[in-house]
Parts: structure tokens; C-alpha cells; sequence
């Protein structure tokens, strides 16, 4: 075994490697474009998150806390760096947030010294996840995140859990102020609040579900207007966006990170989940909702926008895809930030004009095969015509 020096001068000399290792653009289907490697890992923890560094306590250099995931992120633009708030996933299981940040979006992110101290509201949460950052018009960045409790009417069922939407609020990503869960009359899971007012009130994305993980006969994405953040409560949530059988979203879905104002409408990106032989796949796909009333959707591209490839089909969640941030610059190009497999943290990069033209010029499912194969055919035949021009 090495000794404590050595050991030490490899792990720093390995981080420093792995945080500032350049990330190129691999592949793109006109889309987007995806990048070869992860934007955050496990191994992107600081080591002092892990290791106690002092060789009188810890001769050994053992890595006391062990973390195996930094995945689901909400993203912002902020100081002008690219910054997320990523769920970062303990040994332990416990998941927690914090905030990473880099100079270009693609590459070289760097975990802020200490993990986000999240104030508690009511029962202390059990775990908290997936945060949707919205910087609203009222002035303040909200965190909008899942709050996972024990389910106290179901004493001898160990894994039976509750969620809610937690609420907190920040100007600084460093001091939060949490304010009430929530108030709904199902669990929520995926909440994510719309950046302006919507008839003078606070618009949020819903998810209702019947249980922890069914969704139930919580039939979609849902919207409600609520008069406050400081307490929020759900009087009014209707479905905006439906699951539907034999498509991508059969299981369930969910709203990600909050939409992109374009002038054609707003830019949506949501998860969709489907039930198979090696259990739940999700994937992500995107819709568009007017300008004049965000929750009437006015585009729907049939299939998935993304979905795990190679590696991403790996980790401790298989099979899994899931977006919660993006950020959109000011010249329309937008960095997409969605996990793996419940593991690691990718980006993908495309502009809001090519969304645009995918969202309003792919067309919707057609909900059968026979369908499907029309649009080839006329697609084919388009394209004869093009080559006798
Ligand atoms: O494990 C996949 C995802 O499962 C949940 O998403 P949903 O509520 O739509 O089922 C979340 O726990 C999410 O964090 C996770 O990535």
C-alpha cells in the first residue's frame, strides 16, 4: 500500500484531471449536439466532501464518506457562469443539493466549497431531490424540489414514502429561506414554477401522483395558479399534458426545468416513462405552449428527444434519462443538462431556433403504426421529388 503522501498527491493529482478535462462535441442528429464525456460525476465530489485529509486521524487516507451519483440538476445562468444545482447521492442513499459551476457550460465544473444546507419545514425530510431553479418575475430564484417523508400510515411497509413539493427561495444560491410545502390534495412529485405571473398569480407545472412512485390516475403534466409562494396551495389542477397508451409516456411523466420563452410559443422539456420487459424506461421529450396562454399546448413531436445511449444506459437507475436544467443564453443557444441512469450528469447543446423548427415541424404520434409508416412514405416521396428538381 502507498503511503499516506503518495496516496494523497495521486487522489489531488486525479481530481484536478478529471475537473479540468475538456469535453467535445461527439455527435449531433441536427438537434442537438451530444458531448463525450459527463459534465458531473461521483468523482467531480471534492475530496474533501470524502476524505478526512489529516494523516494524525486517518492514517489509512480511507474515504469516510462515500459518494456515488451527482445527477438530476437544475441549471441558471448566474455572475455569468453556468451553474447547476445537482442532486448529489451519498452511500448512504440520502440525496442532497449542490452547486457546481463553469466557465463555459460544457466542461470544467467545480463544486462551490460546501453542499447546500437546506433549511427544514415541518417534518425534516427523509431526502430531497431534483430541484427546478426558476428566477422568477417577483425578483427571487426559487428552488422548487421533491421532499421524500416516511408514510406514517403505513408503519410495517419499510420502502412506503410520501411526496411533496418543497419550496424555498434565494437570491444568492447560498442562503435559502424555505418557505411551506406545497399544499395539494395528492403527492407531487416534478413541480416546477413558471417564470412570469400568469393572470396575476404564480403558475406551477404539476405532477399528481396516487402514490410514491404511481402516478395513478394522475393523468399527466398538470397546472395550477396559485396566489402565493410563502403559502402556496393547489385550489384548481388540470391536466395540460396527457399520458397516453403505447407512446413514450405511457407510465407517467413530468415537467423538467421551467419553459424557454421563444416568440413562436414556449419551449417545454419533460420526461416520459414507459413500463417494459427490464422495467421502466424514461426518456425525454419536448412540447410547445402559446405565448398567449402557457398551458395550451400547440405542439407535440411524436417519440423521444433523448434518450440513454451507450454508457448512459448504465448506472444505478437503468435505463434512465431525466432533465430538470437548461440554460439558454442570450445569443438562443441552449445547454441541456440531463442525467444518466441515475448517476451522472451529461449536456447536450442546440439553439432555441432548432427547437423550435423540431417542436413545429415534427409530427405528433399518430398513436398507431400504420401511421407511422405514412409519414415515411411521404417523407420518401418528398424526396424523390427533390432529386428530379
Ligand atoms: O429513477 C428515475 C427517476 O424517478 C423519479 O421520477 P418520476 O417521479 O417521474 O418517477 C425521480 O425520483 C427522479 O429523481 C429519478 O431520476
Amino acid at each position: 500500500m502507498k503511503n499516506f503522501d503518495e496516496r494523497l498527491a495521486e487522489l489531488v493529482s486525479e481530481h484536478e484531471e478529471l475537473l479540468a478535462r475538456k469535453n467535445t462535441e461527439i455527435y449531433g442528429n441536427g438537434v442537438y449536439e451530444r458531448f463525450a464525456n459527463p459534465v458531473l460525476t461521483a468523482g467531480h465530489a471534492p475530496l474533501e466532501w470524502r476524505y478526512d485529509l489529516n494523516r494524525g486521524t486517518n492514517p489509512y487516507l480511507m474515504e469516510r464518506i462515500g459518494i456515488h451519483a451527482t445527477f438530476n440538476s437544475g441549471a441558471i445562468k448566474f455572475n455569468g457562469r453556468y451553474v447547476l444545482v445537482a442532486r448529489v447521492e451519498a452511500d448512504d442513499r440520502k440525496s442532497f443539493f449542490a452547486v457546481a459551476e463553469s466557465p463555459n457550460g460544457i466542461d470544467n465544473f467545480r463544486f462551490w466549497k460546501r453542499p447546500i444546507t437546506m433549511p427544514e419545514w415541518g417534518e425534516p425530510a427523509t431526502n430531497v431531490y431534483d430541484m427546478r431553479l426558476t428566477r422568477h418575475q417577483d425578483g427571487w430564484i426559487y428552488g422548487l424540489f421533491c421532499v421524500e417523508r416516511k408514510d406514517h400510515s403505513a408503519e410495517n411497509d419499510l420502502s412506503a414514502a410520501t411526496a411533496a413539493c418543497g419550496i424555498a427561495r434565494t437570491k444568492d444560491l447560498i442562503h435559502w429561506d424555505r418557505l411551506p410545502d406545497l399544499q395539494a390534495s395528492t403527492q407531487q412529485r416534478n413541480v416546477c414554477l413558471h417564470p412570469e405571473f400568469v393572470e396575476g398569480k404564480y403558475a406551477l407545472y404539476t405532477r399528481p401522483q396516487d402514490g410514491f412512485i404511481d402516478a395513478g390516475k394522475g393523468g399527466g403534466i398538470g397546472w395550477a395558479l396559485v396566489d402565493s409562494m410563502e403559502h402556496a396551495v393547489i385550489t384548481n389542477e388540470r391536466i395540460i399534458n396527457l399520458r397516453q397508451y403505447h407512446t413514450i409516456k405511457e407510465s407517467k411523466n413530468g415537467e423538467g426545468p421551467h419553459p424557454i420563452k421563444t416568440d413562436r410559443g414556449w419551449l417545454h422539456l419533460a420526461h416520459g416513462v414507459r413500463g417494459c420487459a427490464s422495467g421502466l424506461r424514461y426518456v425525454l421529450y419536448m412540447y410547445m405552449t402559446s405565448l398567449e396562454d402557457p398551458s395550451e399546448v400547440i405542439a407535440e413531436p411524436s417519440g423521444f428527444f433523448i434518450a440513454p445511449e451507450g454508457q448512459e444506459y448504465i448506472g444505478d437507475v437503468m435505463n434512465v434519462t431525466f432533465s430538470n436544467g437548461w440554460i439558454e443564453d442570450p445569443d438562443g443557444k441552449v445547454f441541456i443538462y440531463y442525467a444518466s441512469s441515475d448517476t451522472r450528469l451529461h449536456v447536450a447543446t442546440s439553439t432555441v431556433e432548432r427547437l423550435v423548427d423540431y417542436c413545429l415541424n415534427t409530427e405528433p404520434d399518430g398513436l398507431r403504426t400504420g401511421l407511422t409508416v405514412e409519414r415515411i412514405n411521404r417523407l420518401i416521396d418528398l424526396n424523390e421529388k427533390k432529386h428530379t428538381l
